[in-house]
């Protein structure tokens, strides 16, 4: 059996090499043209960036290095992470000995701790788990070895042995803020020999949460762990890591991407759009409410929230995977109910409005109810665990991006006036 580092060791020789050929044979092909509408809209669409660890077709939704989702969520987040940085699931000898280095870094120095209690009592909990990444930037093994002089082709061991340090603590640190920030007693030690998700459950103090906690817990890991490079999170991520900060710095830049509420905050925002749709109707609403609700929302001007997507153009298939576990196991939720009934009215209200082009549900649409059922209603909290998952993506990303001796990211802007000479030069 290979150990990860040499499994990776391989694996980096032979994507060196294609990168290699695929530039010397191909370097001035031309791949996409930018117009202005994509310059305007936010690079919608324009490809740029290569990202090997999933794609997102519009069509089908996430896929993990060529697997797609459905066919992954029995597994645990340890071997999706495997998936991610090698492209292959690992064999239960080759998950030991990759768990093993997520296992080994389980404690969180207590410095962290003392930054987070000094922390206003009504931070925001995505602030905390930023704050607690970047301030563990000091014991940066990939920064310690680049101040000593490492060579280029090593850049990406240690990018990978900060991702262990970080993956083994953050969930020590997530279960910590929840219990800080949320007054649920004394801080829990991790056990020494448990998996990423078991421990994480023990951690929160829910171990005794009734049956299929721990199975939605590891769903949540798996299900939000990539999603190609281009969202913000990824590409925040991508971009700052490009400069050779390392992992600390651009995790926890990237995460701060995830916090807006358009990405990441999506899930706490959605489920207190559909509480709020259940105590304004006293219970699980009737199709016509959840209509009448929907119309008042978007005249408000905001958003429905886990609805459309800027890839997407079908129902996510993370959605789905959380409908199939709601309908398992709380479907009599009015909570749960709510997103069902919203399922069936929001894409044809969404549908009749010209300017959106995705009306299905994505991620967010289902997750937050599924926390609910089980007591967990600290809506604020929630991104925090699509984050916990979401570093899983991002740090592989990176890793293969060190691998593959990726330039700093550095694409050009222009100015307005330069683009009213372009479009009338060639006029
Ligand atoms: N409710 C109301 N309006 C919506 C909408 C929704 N759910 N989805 C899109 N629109 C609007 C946009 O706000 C935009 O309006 P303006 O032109 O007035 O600004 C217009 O429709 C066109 O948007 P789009 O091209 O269809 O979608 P974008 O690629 O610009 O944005 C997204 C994608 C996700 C930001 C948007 O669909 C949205 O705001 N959804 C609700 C928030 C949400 O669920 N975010 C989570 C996404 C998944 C994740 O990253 O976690």
């Amino acid at each position: 059996m290979l150990s990860i580092y040499e499994k990776l060791s391989q694996k980096v020789d032979v994507w060196r090499a294609e990168g290699a050929e695929m530039l010397k044979n191909n370097g001035n092909f031309k791949v996409s043209d930018v117009t202005v509408s994509q310059i305007y809209g936010g690079m919608r669409g324009v490809i740029s960036l290569l990202c090997d660890t999933s794609e997102v077709p519009n069509d089908k939704g996430l896929i993990i290095r060529g697997t797609p989702l459905k066919e992954l969520t029995q597994k645990s987040p340890e071997e999706i992470f495997y998936l991610l940085l090698t492209g292959d699931l690992p064999n239960q000898e080759e998950l030991e000995e990759f768990s093993s280095h997520i296992r080994n870094n389980k404690e969180v120095p207590g410095y962290v701790w003392d930054v987070l209690r000094a922390l206003p009592a009504d931070t925001h909990p995505m602030v905390m788990l930023d704050t607690a990444i970047l301030c563990m930037q000091r014991e940066s093994v990939f920064a310690k070895k680049y101040d000593e002089g490492m060579k280029k082709n090593d850049y990406w061991k240690y990018t990978l042995e900060d991702a262990f340090n970080l993956i083994g603590r953050l969930p020590g640190i997530a279960a910590g803020i929840y219990r800080m920030r949320f007054n649920k007693g004394d801080l829990i030690a991790p056990v020494a020999d448990m998996d990423l998700t078991g421990d994480y459950v023990h951690m929160i103090g829910m171990e005794d949460a009734p049956k299929g906690f721990y199975e939605l817990m590891k769903l949540f890991l798996v299900l939000h762990s990539d999603h190609e490079a281009g969202n913000v999170s990824a590409l925040t991520t991508v971009v700052v890591n490009s400069a050779l900060s390392d992992l600390y710095y651009s995790v926890s830049a990237g995460l701060n991407g995830l916090a807006g509420p358009l990405h990441g905050l999506a899930n706490q925002e959605c489920i207190k759009w559909i509480v709020d749709t259940v105590d304004k109707f006293n219970g699980t609403p009737t199709k016509e409410q959840i209509s009448d609700y929907v119309t008042e929302t978007l005249k408000s001007g905001k958003v429905i929230p886990g609805y459309g997507h800027a890839v997407l153009r079908i129902v996510d298939p993370r959605f789905e995977a959380f409908l199939e576990f709601g309908k398992k196991y709380c479907s009599e939720n009015p909570i749960f109910q709510t997103v069902v009934q919203t399922f069936e009215v929001v894409p044809d209200i969404l549908k009749q409005i010209e300017k959106i082009k995705d009306p299905w549900p994505n991620v967010d649409a289902g997750s937050g109810a599924l926390l609910y059922h089980y007591g967990f209603k600290e809506l604020s909290y929630y991104t925090v665990l699509f984050a916990l998952s979401r570093v899983l993506g991002l740090s592989a990303q990176a890793v293969v991006n060190r691998a593959k001796l990726k330039p700093i990211t550095r694409p050009k802007s222009v100015p307005y006036s330069w683009l009213v000479e372009k479009v009338k030069s060639s006029s």
